[in-house]
């Protein structure tokens, strides 16, 4: 029998950042990952002004997601293209876009996903003291009034912010704070946590029935032997990569663990009680979480050593001192770009989410990026694409048999566009866009041989 619901929304995703382009069109102003900007870490290695010109193709893209019979869509409005600056005034032909974009997809039935805000910081909030400022709480709350007055009767289920764990913990690679030593990442995160309280809460009021959730990025922890200190280390890994960004909003509070790791780290953070209790009532009603690969982690004893990511990336793992430290697993392959691959860490990751905060699962990311290759005869064999999402999907549906309440899944991405560290080189579409990391030649889009695979998997609804 088929596991998969019979309303399940198979799709994929994308980020404004990193599709769009038209970074000069259409009236958007700049933003912390525009080139322009002086914190945009990865500007020599691609021209991402243009990114996958989805601004000047996104009809041509809905359609071929069309044909791919997508269920659902998840991307990201740009919030510089929607606000223009400090005071709040809005960018007519920003709302113009989406709105098109909107309806072009609930004309070929695919339901959009919406990402409210996927690392593309506004300059203006950036100059106002970014989000490690109590001054963001106005910038988002005036944003997503604008969302929900404009687009909330077009969109079913919106997602607050993408990877708060990965803006936090790996902030140099988006820009939200590169010189990490003056900066405290425990206050940005706790910030981004309220602003996410506060768009749930007036979803709720202004879009009611409407569905509102958390994106962040999942992985299952394993202890690296069965030494007790290493499940301890496991444990640690699991509250600073994983819970506490899902706890304050699911369960309503910090854990004591967490704030005792604050205090000994000399890393405290301002809360106010108005704040802490917006958390008490402000629930979301799914979780959507983007997942790449598992972690393995070892107990550090001593109080030296890295804090935060070990790499310039998302998963190569993490540090904490004197807390937990990745290391790599002895028993999993890895992309050509090192990411450790693992599709039974999916189920497992799966079953940890939904076993501790039963709320139904929305998978927002997950994929490979590689080096595809256009062929001679203008086809790109991405054969190791379809073999990893084989794999994920089989465990995926192993956890719909364990009981875990799914929605969908919108795979990382629908098209190729700029990966956050690597640029153009590393690609995770269905759809090959023909340019180079400077070289733009002509964006045109072409079927790889996962499209072909993911339309026969959908048709099937999750057979293939
Ligand atoms: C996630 C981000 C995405 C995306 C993806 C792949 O962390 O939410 O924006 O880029 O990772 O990562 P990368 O592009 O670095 O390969």
């Amino acid at each position: 029998m088929n596991k998969f619901p019979k309303d399940f929304l198979w799709g994929a995703a994308t980020s404004a950042y990193q599709v769009e382009g038209g970074i000069y069109q259409g009236g958007k102003v700049p933003s912390s990952m525009d080139p322009s900007s002086k914190k945009h870490a990865n500007k020599e290695i691609t021209d991402f002004s243009v990114a996958a010109d989805h601004y000047n193709h996104w009809k041509e893209d809905v359609a071929l997601m069309a044909e791919m019979g997508f269920k659902s869509y998840r991307f990201s409005i740009s919030w510089p293209r929607i606000i223009k600056d400090k005071e709040g005034n809005i960018n007519q032909e920003g709302i113009d876009f989406y709105n098109n974009l909107l309806d072009e997809l609930i004309k070929n039935n695919i339901e959009p996903v919406v990402t409210i805000f996927h690392f593309d910081i506004p300059m203006f909030v950036e100059d106002d003291g970014g989000l490690e400022s109590k001054n963001v709480y106005k910038h988002y709350e005036r944003y997503c009034s604008v969302l929900f007055k404009n687009f909330g009767s077009k969109v079913k289920y919106w997602l607050t912010v993408n990877e708060l764990n990965v803006m936090v913990l790996v902030s140099q690679i988006i820009n939200t704070n590169k010189e990490k030593s003056s900066s405290n990442e425990w206050q940005v995160m706790h910030n981004m946590n309220v602003v996410q309280a506060k768009a749930i809460l007036m979803c709720r009021e202004m879009c009611p029935g409407v569905k509102i959730g958390p994106a962040p990025n999942i992985s299952v922890n394993y202890p690296a032997s069965c030494k007790p200190e290493d499940f301890t280390a496991k444990l640690n890994m699991d509250l600073l990569r994983n819970w506490v960004y899902l706890d304050i909003l699911c369960r309503g509070s910090y854990s004591k663990k967490f704030l005792k790791y604050l205090e000994e780290n000399n890393k405290q953070i301002k809360t106010t009680e108005e704040e802490m209790e917006l958390f008490k009532v402000a629930k979301p009603d799914f979780i959507a979480i983007n997942y790449y690969s598992s972690g393995t982690v070892e107990a550090i004893n001593s109080s030296n050593g890295d804090d935060g990511a070990t790499n310039n990336d998302q998963q190569s793992g993490f540090a904490f001192k004197g807390f937990a430290k990745s290391v790599k697993n002895p028993n999993l392959q890895k992309t050509q770009f090192g990411w450790e691959i693992d599709p039974v860490g999916f189920r497992n990751t799966l079953r940890e989410v939904w076993e501790r905060y039963q709320l139904p699962i929305m998978v927002t990311e997950n994929g490979i990026g590689a080096k595809d290759v256009l062929t001679e005869d203008g086809k790109v064999h991405d054969d190791y694409r379809i073999d990893y999402y084989k794999k994920h999907i089989h465990q995926m549906g192993l956890a719909i048999e364990d009981g875990v309440e799914m929605i969908g899944y919108m795979p990382w991405s629908a098209i190729d566009l700029v990966s956050t560290h690597e640029g153009i080189s590393k690609r995770y579409g269905f759809i090959y866009v023909n340019r180079d990391e400077f070289d733009l030649k002509d964006m045109k889009r072409i079927r790889k041989d996962s499209f072909y695979w993911y339309k026969e998997l959908i048709k099937n609804n999750g057979d293939y």
